[in-house]
């Protein structure tokens, strides 16, 4: 535990009895301070202390902790600095109270950002717009119990953008909130007052060109913040400008995480998973006729004619992936097994011919 905490500077930065109700365990040598993390660059790191930003580095310790299960430290993480003459090192984790995850294109997990209120789906009102995509985006949000919030981005470029947030409200039954903004407008912040309290975070996902540095920049009102750039003509993609997380803060109190677009975002989790998170389909399954209904084209199914063919389609999608991730682990396991087997019989035959 750190001999003081300045909660109030710390909330600033977002910092919430939740997290310091995390700290207990944390072992700190006297002098530590907590700060979050605002940028992570391979091993260094950028901090703020609620006052300032400093670099530091991980101390190679919590690397290799943290690396042993798979982890490692994000944008939004809170750790103990430890100052040493003219380096500052980061020397323990404090256990975050949320953390977004992906695989990555080889199955390995990777840790988005963590300790995040609320998630903002940023989306093109016009070309951009996919619900398929918001499915999955919806998935990795709410599988790591965020609140997700659809930002339907470029509203001022679109003929009806009041359809728009209809068609998404329609497509999740009503589940989650939408709204519709110009990016590059400042009364953004007022219609995003709700989710901008002191203390909160929230982070902002979508693809490239979407508008998610536009909304920093309005949201932080920092002139010559994050860079931004144009999209193509044909399609409205963005051309991947931004290219690291990073926590800025807002005037009100509220930090905002700016992250790239991802490409080919690939979830971690199970099928029960993914029954949880698309709770509006398993909610009516109990309903259908057969036990193990896979709503596909069993008759006296409750799920189909209530939920729309595109996010059925989502499920089914993200549900077949998921089984393809499982029988790959399955299949990982038999080959280590297969290859302790062999070892083992080799070591046997030597034994035997040395006698
Ligand atoms: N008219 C209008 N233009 C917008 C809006 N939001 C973003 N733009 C423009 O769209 C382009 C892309 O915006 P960015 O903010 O760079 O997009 P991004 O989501 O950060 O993209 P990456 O960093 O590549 O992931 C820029 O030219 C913005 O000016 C909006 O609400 N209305
Ligand atoms: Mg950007
Ligand atoms: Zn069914």
């Amino acid at each position: 535990m750190f001999d003081s905490i300045d909660f109030e500077a710390l909330r600033g930065i977002g910092l919430t009895q939740a997290l310091v109700a995390q700290m207990f365990n944390l072992s700190t040598e006297p002098g530590d301070r907590l700060m979050r993390i605002t940028e992570v660059q391979r091993d260094r790191l950028r901090l703020h202390d609620g006052q300032a930003e400093h670099g530091a580095q991980v101390w190679p310790t919590l690397r290799l902790g943290l690396q042993m299960q798979g982890d490692s430290l994000v944008v939004g993480d809170w750790v103990a600095a430890r100052d040493a003459g003219d380096c500052c090192w980061a020397v323990a984790r404090v256990p975050p109270t949320n953390r977004l995850v992906r695989r990555d294109s080889s199955g390995q997990r990777q840790g988005l950002v963590s300790n995040v209120d609320t998630a903002l789906l940023v989306m093109g009102a016009g070309l951009d717009f996919n619900l398929r995509r918001l499915d999955r985006y919806l998935a990795l949000v709410q599988l790591a119990g965020v609140t997700p919030l659809v930002v339907l981005s470029k509203a001022d470029l679109c003929a009806d953008p009041g359809a728009r947030v209809e068609a998404v409200r329609h497509h999740v039954s009503g589940s989650v909130d939408v709204l519709a903004l110009n990016g590059l407008d400042h009364h953004a912040a007022e219609a995003l007052e709700p989710w901008l309290g002191a203390g909160r975070t929230l982070v902002l996902l979508g693809s490239s060109g979407a508008g998610k540095s536009t909304l920093t920049n309005t949201l932080t009102g920092l002139p010559g913040g994050q860079s931004t750039g144009g999209v193509r003509n044909g399609d409205e993609r963005g051309r991947h400008t931004t290219t690291a997380r990073s926590l800025h803060r807002c005037p009100g109190g509220a930090c905002i995480i700016d992250t790239p677009g991802l490409r080919g975002l690939q979830l971690d989790a199970d099928e029960a998973q993914l029954d949880a998170v698309f709770d509006d389909i398993s909610r009516l399954a109990p309903a259908c006729r057969f036990r193990d209904c896979r709503h596909e084209a069993e008759p006296g199914c409750a799920v189909r004619p209530a939920v729309p063919a595109s996010r059925l389609l989502s499920y089914h999608k993200l549900q077949r992936e998921a089984q393809r991730h499982e029988m790959t682990i399955l299949e990982r396991h038999q080959q280590l097994a297969e290859w302790k087997a062999r070892g083992r019989a080799a070591r046997e035959v030597g034994r035997a011919k040395r006698g």
